[in-house]
């Protein structure tokens, strides 16, 4: 059997990660993320395929293909997270835990953000951290892979 593979998804504009924005969202690129995640994974010994869009059709898409090619999602669906049944549903209908990550602490924002479509068919958040709370939700969601793993057989 191969390694076992996590998803790390970010949507909308996360691709101007180190860019724009420095106060709220920090100096690393979105390259310095996924090399972030791949590190703490690979430590645990799993692989990760990651992938940004701006698209909501396209995160659908690679939400869908976890079912079959990822034991999990570590997600940040950026601005889709306040408003995307779309993404809510293809969530629902997966059967791997998701986890969602937020870079800025988002209730400390806008009312508008305070809101996620998402959380509620989510495994787990992890937001106001920074750029580390990738590291703490590829961690959360290695563990709890692993421990459903246990329960199960
Ligand atoms: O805090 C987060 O991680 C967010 O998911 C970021 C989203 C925002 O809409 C959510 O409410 C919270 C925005 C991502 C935009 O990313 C940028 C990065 C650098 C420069 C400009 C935008």
């Amino acid at each position: 059997m191969g390694k076992k593979r996590l998803f790390l998804i970010n949507g909308p504009n996360l691709n101007m990660l180190g860019k724009r924005e420095p106060a709220t969202y920090g100096k690393k690129s979105l390259e310095d993320v996924e090399t972030l995640v791949k590190e703490v994974a690979a430590e645990q010994g799993f692989e990760v395929k990651s992938f940004q869009s701006n698209h909501e059709g396209d995160l659908v898409d690679w939400i869908q293909r976890a079912e079959e090619e990822a034991e999990g999602i570590v997600i940040n669906p950026a601005a889709y997270t306040h408003t995307s049944i779309a993404l809510r549903d293809a969530i629902s209908a997966i059967s791997k835990p998701v986890v969602e990550i937020h870079i800025s602490n988002v209730h400390e924002r806008e009312s508008f953000r305070h809101t996620s479509m998402l959380a509620p068919v989510c495994s787990g958040q992890v937001l106001g951290f920074g750029i580390d709370g990738y590291r703490l939700a590829t961690l959360g969601m290695i563990q709890k892979i692993e421990s459903e793993g246990r329960n199960h057989s």
